[in-house]
C-alpha cells in the first residue's frame, strides 16, 4: 500500500530520548501530537511529552499531578481490580486513569527538520482540577497578534478542550475550558468569517451517535456556540470508528482544507481531507475516499501505541503549495512529511 505522502528522510526527528524529562523520577516515555507555528522567523513546535517514572514490571506506576505537584500512583500488576489492555489508558477499581502525564513543550527550528529547544521558554503544565491527568495534543491558530493554543485537557472529570492564549510564547492567560466533556481535537480557523470564530471540534456521544467532526462560531474566540456536527464516521472504511479534525484549515481557493485523523475498529489512525465553504465553513463540500497517509515506516507501526500516524500541526510553504505536515508516529516519535495540496484536492470527492 502506498499514500501520497512524502515522508522526510530525517524521520523520526524527535525521539524520547531526544527530551530532558521535567523532573527527576519521571521518564520521557512518548513524544508526539506536535502543534505547528510561525515565530521570531523560526517553526515551532508544541509537543505533547508523555511521562511516567520507570517500570518495575511487578506494578503499573504512573503520575498525576495534585496541589502539591506530581504524585506517583503504583497498581500491582496481578491485581484483579486492574484492566490494562490498552498501553495508553488503564482501569482500576472502576476509575480511569492514564498511563502517562503529559505536558506541552516548545521546541524551534530555522529549517524545519532539526529541532532545538530553546532557552528562556518553559513547558506548559497542567493546570488545576481539570487537568491533573495532563494535558495533549495542542493547536495553534494565530488571529490578530495572539496565538490560540486549543488542547485535550484530561482529568478523572473527563476529557474536554483547554484554551490559553500568549503573544509572546513567555505569558500566557487561562481561558479554562471551552468545550466540556467529552471533546477534543479543536482547531480554530486562523481568519474569522463574516465577523465570527469559527472552530471544528469532537465531542464524543457514545449512546446515540458517535465521535463525529463538528464546527462552533464565537464573537470572541472563547465563548462558542451555534453548534453543528458537519462529517460523520463511514462504516466499513479506514475512518469508521472516530474522526477528529487536524489542524487549522487551510484557505484554499476551492474552500477550506482541513486535514483529519480516521480510526477504524483495529486502532488504525490514518489522515484523510475534507473541504469545507468558504463563505460557510459549516458545509462541508467534498471528502478523500481513501487515506491520504496511512502508518506503513517501521516507526508508524511499532512503537508505544502503534499503527498510528496523527497530525495537528502543519506550516505552507511559501510555494503556497506544499504542506509540511508534522505528525505523531505510532504515539512515541514526532515526524514530518510533504504533502502538495492540489494533489489533496485532486483526491477529493465532491458530494
Ligand atoms: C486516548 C488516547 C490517549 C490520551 C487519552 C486522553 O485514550 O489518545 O493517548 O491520553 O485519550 O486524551
Amino acid at each position: 500500500m502506498k499514500d501520497i505522502a512524502k515522508r522526510f528522510p530525517e524521520n523520526p526527528l524527535l525521539s524520547p530520548a531526544d527530551i530532558v524529562p521535567s523532573q527527576e523520577g519521571l521518564q520521557v516515555a512518548c513524544l508526539l501530537n506536535p502543534g505547528v507555528f510561525q515565530f521570531d522567523g523560526k517553526i515551532w513546535m508544541i509537543v505533547r511529552v508523555a511521562e511516567r517514572p520507570e517500570q518495575r514490571g511487578d506494578a503499573i506506576s504512573f503520575p498525576i499531578l495534585t496541589e502539591t505537584g506530581v504524585k506517583i500512583i503504583n497498581i500491582p500488576i496481578d491485581d484483579p481490580e486492574l484492566n490494562a489492555k490498552d498501553a495508553r489508558v488503564i482501569k482500576y477499581k472502576g476509575i480511569d486513569y492514564l498511563t502517562t502525564l503529559s505536558h506541552l513543550r516548545l521546541v524551534c527550528s530555522q529549517d524545519g527538520r532539526k529541532f532545538i529547544e530553546p532557552e528562556g521558554y518553559y513547558p506548559l503544565i497542567g493546570q488545576g482540577l481539570l487537568e491533573s491527568f495532563g494535558i495533549e495534543d495542542c493547536r495553534v491558530s494565530y488571529i490578530d497578534g495572539v496565538y490560540y493554543l486549543t488542547y485535550t485537557a484530561v482529568s478523572p472529570n473527563g476529557v474536554g478542550v483547554g484554551l490559553r492564549t500568549t503573544r509572546d510564547w513567555k505569558n500566557f492567560r487561562s481561558h479554562g475550558m471551552i468545550f466540556p466533556p467529552h471533546n477534543k481535537d479543536c482547531a480554530i480557523f486562523e481568519e474569522k468569517i463574516k465577523g465570527m470564530f469559527f472552530a471544528l471540534h469532537r465531542p464524543s456521544s457514545l449512546e446515540i451517535g458517535g465521535n463525529f467532526i463538528w464546527i462552533a462560531s464565537s464573537i470572541d474566540g472563547i465563548h462558542w456556540g451555534n453548534h453543528q456536527c458537519i462529517l460523520k464516521t463511514r462504516e466499513n472504511s479506514w475512518d469508521s470508528s472516530r474522526i477528529g479534525a487536524g489542524a487549522s484549515p487551510i484557505k484554499t481557493e476551492q474552500g477550506w482544507l482541513s486535514i483529519y485523523h480516521g480510526t477504524n475498529r483495529d486502532n488504525q489512525y490514518c489522515l484523510g481531507a475534507f473541504l469545507m465553504d468558504l463563505q460557510d465553513p459549516s458545509k462541508v463540500i467534498a471528502r478523500t475516499l481513501v487515506p491520504i497517509m496511512m502508518p506503513i515506516e517501521e516507526y508508524e507501526l511499532a512503537g508505544f501505541f502503534g499503527n498510528v500516524v496523527f497530525t495537528n500541526g502543519h506550516v505552507k510553504s511559501p510555494d503556497n503549495d506544499t504542506l509540511i505536515v508534522y505528525y505523531g508516529a505510532s504515539d512515541e516519535f514526532v515526524c514530518g512529511a510533504e504533502f502538495s495540496i492540489k494533489e489533496i484536492i485532486s483526491l477529493l470527492q465532491y458530494s
